[in-house]
C-alpha cells in the first residue's frame, strides 16, 4: 500500500513531460543473447571448477614469418566438430589484434564491421617473433622487449603483458562463447536423444551441473534449452532470426587498472560505474545499440543514439585500451571483482570477434594507437567552432531574416542558423516547403552576406510519393532497404510511410552525393534551392523507425550483400553521415571541409564531422550528465561532440539557461536548441541581466576561438582529445580519476569547471600538482600541491570558473564580432601564466579555415615560450615557427616535405600583430620591457605578496603593442 501510494506521489510530482518511456526498449533480461551471455558468466562465478571449453589445437599452429601473423584452430570441447580460427597479429605500433571466427560453418559470420572503422589496413610489424611453446605461443617486443603477447593453448587465453604483468586479458574468466550456426532441425533431432528436466526459469542450478553434463554436456555451459534461439517477441514485434543463434560473448578483463572510461553513449558518469558484482551501481549492462530514446534518463546503462566500442583501462602506472570492432548490438558488463581491477564482459549479438588491444602505456599513446586505426577527427572548418542557433523550427524565411537581424541589433555573435525538418514541404528533405520559404536562396545568401552559413537537416527516411524525386530515383536504382522477403521496407517517420536508403550498397554513394550538387550535371536531380555554403545535419539515423522495434528497423530486414540489420546496425548510422559528408566536401571544386552534424555515429565517425548527444531534458542532471558524456565521446576519439544549450524539452529558466551558455561556451560543438514546443529563448530575448551575460559568454568562446581551434587540429593529427579530463593530463595523479565535472580545453592549460546546480555562488576545484593556477578573468592566484588539492574559486551566475596552469600562454583574439569569419585579420592578445619557475608556452594554429588549402602547407603554427634568464633577472618571450620543424605533424594525415614560412595564408595574415600581452605572475615590477631594441609601452599591478607562495592576486603586466607580428620571430625581454 505504501509502495502504490510513493509511486502515485511521483507519478504526479513529475511533469508528463519527462518520463522515458523504458518499456520501448529492452532491458538485458529482454534481449535473449544477453540474457544467454549474462547466464553464462553467472554459471561460471558461481562454479569453482568453471573452464572454459574453448583450446587451441597445437597441430594447427602456423607462423607465417613475413607477416608476423600467427593462425590456429580453436575448437570448443562441448561441440568437437565445430571448427573455429584465430588470427592474431601484431602492429607496427604494438596494437595486436585478435580476430576468430567460425570456419567452414553453416553461414558466414559478419566481419565488415572493422572495414568501416578502420582507415586502412594497419602495417603489421615485421620484428615480431613468435614462439611456440607446448602450451602457448608468445610474442614479445616493446622498448626494451617490455611488452609480451601470450596466447595460452588450453583453455585459450590471450593476454597483453607490461614488465611481465598482466595488463588485457581476453577469456580469463573462461566467458568466450562463438554461437555456431546451426539448424533448428539437427537441434531438435539431437534434443530427442536427451532426457533432460524441464528447464527451470533461470536455468540450472550448479550443484546439479554433473548429472546435467552426464545427460547433456554442453548445458553446463551453454544453459539448457533454446532460449530465444530461433525467434525472438519483445511487445507486439516478433524477430524472426532466421540464421539462428550466432552471438558472441567475450570477458576482457584488466587487471591492476581501476578506473574504466569511454564506450559512449550513455548518460552516466566518466569514470564507469559498475553493473555487475556484489555492490554494482547499475543492474543491468553498458548497451550500445543506435536509439532514438524519447526523453531519456540522466543516469542510465541504456543506449543511446550511437555507440564507440572503445573502452580505456587506467591506472597510476597505465592505461591501456580495446576496440571492439563489432557492429551488432552489445551489451557490456563492468565489475571490480578484485579491488582495483577491472573484469568486463562483452556481449555481442552477431558477428565476428575482433578485438584491438592498445598497450599504452599512457593515455596519449593510447589516443595515436586508436587514431592510427579509426582516423583522427577531421579539421573542422573554423566557423563551425563559433555559436549555432538552433530550433525545431524556425518556420520562415523572414523568421530567418528576424532572428539574425535581433542578434545584430544586440551585437550577439553567432556564426550558424539552422533549419529543421519543417523547412521540407510534406517532410520530403531537399525541397522547400515554398509557401514559408518562397526564396530559400535569397535567404542563404542573406545570411551568408557575412560569411554567416546555414544547416539544413536532411534526414534518412524518404517519403513513399511518386512527386518525390529522391524516393523515385532510390526506387528505380534498387537502393532502399529490403523486407526478408526482399520486398521494399516501408515503416513510419516524419513524411508518414517511409523509406530508407541502403548506404552499405556501393551504387548509393554517387547517387547520394549527385543530389547535393547546386547545379545539375546534364538532366540529373541538383539542389538548385541551395548554396556552397549550406552545410547539413543527419539526424534519426539510427535509424529512428516510429512504428519499428525498439523505435528502429526491424533487425532481420535485409541489406546489401544479404546481411541483415542486426548485423550491422550500430554502423547504419555513420554511412549515412559519410556519404552526405562527402557529398558536401565535393560539391565544389577543390573541395571544401564538410559540415554534417549526425546524431548516431560508430567507430571512425570521427572523421567525418560533429555529433551531439541529442534530445536532452531541460533539467539540472541533464546539463551535469552532458559534460561527462561529452567526455566519454572525447574519449571515444569523438572530440566534435556537444550537448543542445538550453536542453531540447522545457523551458528553461533564465538562470538555468545562461549555465546551460555556460556548458555549451566550453562543449568542441555549440549549439543551442529546442523543441518545437518550447517557447522561443534565442539570447536576445532574456532580460537584463541574463541577456548581457549570455552575451559575455559568447564573447569569451569567441575570443578564445584560437585556442579552441588549436586544440582540434592538434586532435586532428595525433588524436588527443579536444577536450581533456583529468586522468588524460595527469595520468599518475588519482585523485583526478573519477572527475568528469572539470577539464582541460586542448593543451592550452585552461581548466575550465561549468556550473551545472541551481544558486551556486562559488564552487571547488581540483588543483592536481603543486603549481599555481590562476583565475583567467582576474589573475587570482591558487595554489596547487603535489598529493592534489581543492581549492574554492567563485561561481556566481555571471562566473564561469576557468583557471590557467601555470606555465601556459593562452592566445586570444578579443575584439568582438558579429561572426568569426570577420575576425580573421583582428590582433591577438597573449596572456602569459607564469608558472612558479617563471616559465610559460603556448601554441596557436591559424590557417584558412574553409579549405583544404592546410594540407599544402599555407598556415601558420607558432609555438610563444616564455623563459627566465640571467638568473631570473630577465624573462624573456619568443615567438618561433613550429611548422617547418615538425613537418611530419604539421598537418591532418598529410605529410609535408617542405614548409614555407611566407606561404599565401600567412602573406594574408602578416600584418596581423599581438596587440597586448599580459604576463601574470612576475616576481616584481620590471625595470624595462624592451622588443625589437626598443622600449616599449607597459603597465604593472603589483600582486599580493602571499600570490607567490600561496594565493592572492597575481602581478599583472601589461605590455601594450609590442611590435609582433603573428607569422614571423620575435622576441620580447622583460627586465626585472
Ligand atoms: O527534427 C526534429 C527533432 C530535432 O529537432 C531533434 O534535434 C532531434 O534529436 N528530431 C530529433 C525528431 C523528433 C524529436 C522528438
Amino acid at each position: 500500500m505504501r509502495g502504490l501510494k510513493v509511486i502515485l506521489l511521483t507519478l504526479v510530482a513529475l511533469p508528463a513531460v519527462f518520463a522515458v518511456k523504458s518499456h520501448d526498449f529492452k532491458t538485458c533480461s529482454q534481449a535473449a543473447f544477453c540474457r544467454r551471455g549474462r547466464a553464462l558468466a553467472t554459471r561460471a562465478r558461481e562454479s569453482s571448477s568453471w573452464t572454459s571449453p574453448y583450446s587451441v589445437d597445437p597441430a594447427s599452429v602456423t607462423i607465417d614469418p613475413t607477416k608476423a601473423t600467427f593462425t590456429a584452430g580453436v575448437r570448443s570441447s562441448i561441440y568437437p566438430e565445430i571448427k573455429f580460427g584465430l588470427d592474431v597479429r601484431v602492429h607496427e605500433d604494438g596494437v595486436v589484434r585478435v580476430r576468430m571466427d567460425e570456419v567452414d560453418g553453416l553461414r558466414k559470420r559478419y566481419d565488415e564491421a572493422s572495414s568501416w572503422a578502420l582507415i586502412a589496413d594497419p602495417e603489421i610489424s615485421r620484428e615480431i617473433q613468435w614462439t611456440v611453446a607446448k602450451d602457448a605461443v608468445r610474442a614479445v617486443y616493446g622498448h626494451n622487449n617490455n611488452i609480451e603477447v601470450v596466447v595460452a593453448y588450453e583453455p585459450l587465453k590471450v593476454s597483453l603483458l607490461r614488465n611481465g604483468q598482466e595488463q588485457i586479458v581476453l577469456n580469463g574468466d573462461g566467458l568466450l562463447h562463438m554461437e555456431h550456426f546451426r539448424t533448428k532441425e539437427a537441434v531438435d533431432q539431437e534434443k530427442s536423444g536427451w532426457a533432460l528436466p524441464e528447464a527451470p526459469e533461470e536455468g540450472l542450478d550448479l550443484e546439479d551441473a554433473q548429472v546435467v553434463m552426464q545427460m547433456n554436456p554442453r548445458s553446463w555451459f551453454e544453459g539448457v534449452g533454446d532460449d530465444g534461439w530461433w525467434e525472438e517477441t519483445f511487445g507486439t514485434w516478433t524477430d524472426s532470426k532466421p540464421k539462428g543463434p550466432e552471438s558472441l560473448s567475450i570477458d576482457i578483463n584488466f587487471p591492476n587498472h581501476g578506473h574504466v572510461y569511454g564506450i559512449p553513449q550513455h548518460a552516466t558518469r566518466l569514470s564507469l560505474p559498475t553493473t555487475a558484482g556484489e555492490d554494482a551501481y547499475y543492474s543491468d549492462p553498458y548497451r550500445l545499440y543506435n536509439a532514438d530514446v524519447f526523453e531519456y534518463l540522466a543516469d542510465s546503462t541504456m543506449s543511446l543514439y550511437g555507440s564507440i566500442p572503445v573502452m580505456h583501462a587506467h591506472s597510476a602506472e597505465s592505461t591501456v585500451a580495446i576496440f571492439n570492432a563489432v557492429g551488432s548490438e552489445t551489451w557490456i558488463d563492468v565489475a571490480h571483482f578484485v579491488p582495483k581491477s577491472t573484469h568486463t564482459h562483452w556481449i555481442s549479438e552477431s558477428g565476428i570477434m575482433d578485438i584491438f588491444l592498445m598497450p599504452g602505456p599512457t593515455p596519449a599513446d593510447v589516443f595515436a594507437q586508436y587514431a592510427r586505426l579509426t582516423g583522427t577527427s577531421a579539421l573542422p572548418a573554423q566557423w563551425a567552432l563559433g555559436y549555432h542557433q538552433c530550433r525545431w523550427n524556425y518556420i520562415s524565411s523572414d523568421d530567418v531574416r528576424d532572428v539574425q537581424t535581433r542578434f545584430d541589433e544586440e551585437d550577439i555573435p553567432v556564426d550558424v542558423f539552422w533549419l529543421d525538418i519543417e523547412y521540407a514541404e510534406d517532410h520530403k528533405y531537399f525541397i522547400w516547403d515554398k509557401k514559408s520559404f518562397p526564396d530559400p536562396v535569397d535567404m542563404l545568401h542573406d545570411v551568408e552576406a557575412i560569411q554567416r552559413k546555414m544547416v539544413v537537416i536532411v534526414d534518412p527516411h524518404l517519403k513513399r510519393t511518386d512527386n518525390y524525386p529522391i524516393y523515385q530515383q532510390a526506387k528505380d536504382l534498387d537502393l532502399l532497404i529490403k523486407k526478408k522477403d526482399g520486398q521494399e521496407y516501408e515503416g513510419w517517420c516524419w513524411p508518414g510511410s517511409s523509406a530508407w536508403v541502403d548506404f552499405f550498397n556501393p551504387a548509393s554513394w554517387d547517387w547520394w552525393k549527385s543530389l547535393f550538387k547546386t547545379m545539375p550535371e546534364g538532366d540529373k536531380w541538383a539542389w538548385i534551392d541551395s548554396t556552397e555554403n549550406t552545410y547539413i545535419w543527419n539526424d534519426m539515423n539510427e535509424p529512428s523507425i516510429f512504428n519499428g522495434p525498439e523505435i528502429s528497423m526491424p533487425r532481420d530486414n535485409i541489406h546489401y550483400g544479404g546481411w541483415e540489420h542486426r548485423d550491422v546496425h550500430n554502423i547504419n548510422g555513420m554511412l549515412f553521415h559519410n556519404m552526405t559528408a562527402q557529398a558536401v566536401m565535393h560539391r565544389t571544386d577543390p573541395p571544401k571541409r564538410p559540415f554534417v552534424l549526425t546524431r548516431s555515429f560508430y567507430a571512425g565517425s570521427q572523421r567525418l564531422g560533429a555529433m551531439w548527444t541529442g534530445d536532452n531534458l531541460g533539467t539540472w542532471e541533464h546539463m551535469a550528465v552532458g559534460v561527462s558524456m561529452v567526455l566519454s565521446l572525447n574519449v571515444g576519439g569523438f572530440s566534435f561532440s556537444g550537448s543542445d544549450v538550453g536542453g531540447f524539452f522545457g523551458n528553461p529558466e533564465p538562470d538555468m539557461l545562461v549555465r546551460w551558455y555556460g556548458v555549451g561556451a566550453f562543449s568542441p560543438f555549440f549549439r543551442a536548441h529546442a523543441h518545437i514546443d518550447t517557447k522561443r529563448r534565442e539570447p536576445y530575448l532574456l532580460e537584463e541581466p541574463y541577456k548581457s551575460i549570455v552575451r559575455d559568454i559568447l564573447r569569451l568562446r569567441y575570443s578564445l576561438l584560437p585556442v579552441w581551434y588549436t586544440a582540434f587540429r592538434e586532435a586532428s593529427v595525433n588524436g588527443l582529445p579536444v577536450v581533456r579530463p583529468h586522468y588524460v593530463v595527469f595520468p599518475q595523479d588519482e585523485g583526478g580519476f573519477d572527475l568528469d565535472d572539470q577539464y582541460f580545453v586542448g593543451g592550452s592549460g585552461l581548466l575550465v569547471k561549468p556550473i551545472t546546480r541551481k544558486d551556486v555562488t562559488e564552487t571547488t576545484m581540483y588543483l592536481p600538482e603543486n603549481e599555481v593556477y590562476y583565475d583567467y578573468f582576474t589573475g587570482h592566484a591558487y595554489r596547487g600541491a603535489a598529493t592534489g588539492k581543492n581549492v574554492t574559486v567563485p561561481a556566481e551566475l555571471h562566473q564561469i570558473p576557468l583557471l590557467i596552469r601555470g606555465g601556459s600562454i593562452v592566445p586570444t583574439r578579443e575584439r568582438p564580432r558579429r561572426a568569426s569569419p570577420l575576425m580573421k585579420h583582428d590582433p591577438f592578445t597573449l596572456r602569459v601564466a607564469l608558472s612558479t619557475t617563471g616559465t610559460a608556452r603556448g601554441e596557436l594554429y591559424l590557417d584558412e579555415g574553409e579549405t583544404f588549402a592546410h594540407q599544402a602547407g599555407q598556415f601558420v603554427w607558432r609555438a610563444f615560450e616564455a623563459t627566465a634568464e640571467k638568473g631570473g633577472k630577465e624573462i624573456r618571450i619568443r615567438s618561433r615557427d613550429l611548422a617547418a620543424r615538425n613537418l611530419d605533424t604539421a598537418v591532418d594525415g598529410v605529410a609535408l616535405t617542405t614548409y614555407d614560412a611566407r606561404n599565401a595564408f600567412a602573406k594574408d595574415v602578416a600584418r596581423v600583430r599581438v596587440e597586448r600581452i599580459v604576463v601574470l605572475g612576475l616576481s616584481r615590477e620590471p625595470r624595462s620591457v624592451v622588443a625589437d631594441g626598443k622600449e616599449v609601452h607597459w603597465e604593472y599591478k603589483a600582486g599580493a605578496a602571499a600570490a607567490s607562495k600561496g594565493e592572492g592576486t597575481a602581478s599583472m603586466l601589461l605590455v601594450k603593442d609590442p611590435h609582433a607580428s603573428i607569422t614571423t620571430d620575435w622576441e620580447i625581454t622583460i627586465h626585472l
